[in-house]
């Protein structure tokens, strides 16, 4: 038997952060025991570092002693060492589908989640206080002080400063109204998004809307109003156990995701390349348009580089016909060119190799 399934291990985090819900949706679909921990800061931010090379949340330590970062590979830790690979539908073509929506989810939906968060008074207030209260106790500032040091760190960090602004917000909520409308769709006929049951693609998204869209005021308003089975979707992961879900996955490509696809090739996989000319270059900042949004003075992300890496070694590992299946399921839904446009990728050497024990880069370098 594991170690995690004696001993629960320690998930440190934040009880309103994007991947810390992540994982916590995770780990109760699949009944790994966990003791949630606020991470303090600034301990939290050396012990990090040490251990695993970088402060991002959360962090896991096993009952052994072990230090964790980055949901993604943890998951495929955990995942491997109870073997099966129940998350990810059998088909090959639908399982890389399954991939490209987590991966979606992850880091396209980060910039919108955020700009919901801190844009808007009352979301800023909100965070800024509850971030405060949860994360800081240990610095002898007044609280106040705390909340001003937050909403200006992650606007400077995630929205303002990663390319939003008055001329292009508009858009972007367009786009996250889409993502709603597009959702209520699928989770009104079926109750999650691969099948009868929650793969990985659900958990990928379980980021963006646990602890954002289905939390901070102004979506969830939105959400209430025009998505409400969406919400029911948020109850219905939080309360799945693989071992207690029956019914199985789709048998063929919804017609309910061709528009997610649709827009993925049209946004997340043109910034993924564009992102990593940007690396390559070293323009820490560039202006890129995608989806007819103009992003100007976007961060550059190592990670992210790394992220489409991944994606194309999954698909190069893929036998001859089911690379075939690949290809026609995304060339026909706009996904495939854009997945290719940049060739060559700026990799850091063995970048993220050790990976879920250290990491190399965080998603965004924010200090
Ligand atoms: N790829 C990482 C991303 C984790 C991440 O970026 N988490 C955010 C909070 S939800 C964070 O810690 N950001 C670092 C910072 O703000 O300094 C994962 O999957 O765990």
């Amino acid at each position: 038997m594991p170690i995690f399934r004696r001993s629960p291990l320690i998930l440190y985090g934040s009880s309103i952060s994007y991947f810390t819900g992540k994982l916590e949706n995770y780990f109760r679909l699949r009944g790994i025991p966990y003791q949630f921990q606020s991470m303090q800061f600034p301990a939290m931010k050396h012990t990090l570092e040490d251990a695993v090379g970088l402060m991002q949340m959360p962090a896991v330590q096993l009952a052994d002693g072990r230090w964790m970062t980055d949901t993604t590979k943890i998951i495929d830790w955990f995942e491997a060492q109870l073997g099966g690979n129940p998350l990810v539908p059998d088909d090959p073509a639908l399982a890389f589908v399954c991939h490209l929506l987590e991966d979606w989810a992850d880091e396209w939906w980060w910039r919108p989640a955020m700009h919901y968060r801190w844009h808007y008074p009352e979301g800023a207030r909100f965070a800024s206080r509850h971030l405060a209260s949860e994360l800081t106790g240990a610095i002898r500032l007044p609280l106040w002080l705390k909340c001003r040091y937050f909403m200006h760190r992650q606007r400077r960090g995630y929205t303002t400063g990663d390319g939003l602004n008055p001329e292009n917000i508009p858009a972007v909520e367009a786009q996250v109204h889409r993502l709603f409308e597009q959702l209520q769709n699928t989770f009104s006929s079926r109750p999650f998004l691969m099948g009868a049951k929650p793969s990985l693609a659900d958990i990928g998204f379980s980021g963006p809307f646990f602890r954002h869209f289905a939390l901070d005021p102004v979506p969830l308003t939105i959400l209430r109003e025009k998505a409400p089975a969406v919400l029911a979707w948020v109850k219905r992961l939080w309360e799945a156990r693989l071992d207690r879900t029956e019914g199985g996955w789709c048998t063929h490509l919804p017609a309910d995701l061709e528009p997610m696809l649709e827009d993925m090739g049209r946004n997340y996989l043109p910034y993924l390349c564009a992102n990593a000319e940007a690396v390559r270059s070293g323009r820490r900042r560039f202006d890129v348009e995608v989806d007819g949004v103009f992003y100007r003075r976007a961060r550059y992300s190592h990670y992210r580089v790394w992220c489409l890496s991944e994606l194309r070694s999954r698909f190069a590992r893929l036998g001859e016909a089911d690379q075939q299946a690949v290809i026609s399921l995304l060339e026909a839904r706009g996904c495939w060119q854009p997945l290719w446009r940049t060739r060559d990728l700026p990799l850091l050497p063995s970048q993220e190799a050790e990976l879920p024990f250290r990491g190399g880069t965080k998603m965004i370098g924010v200090n």
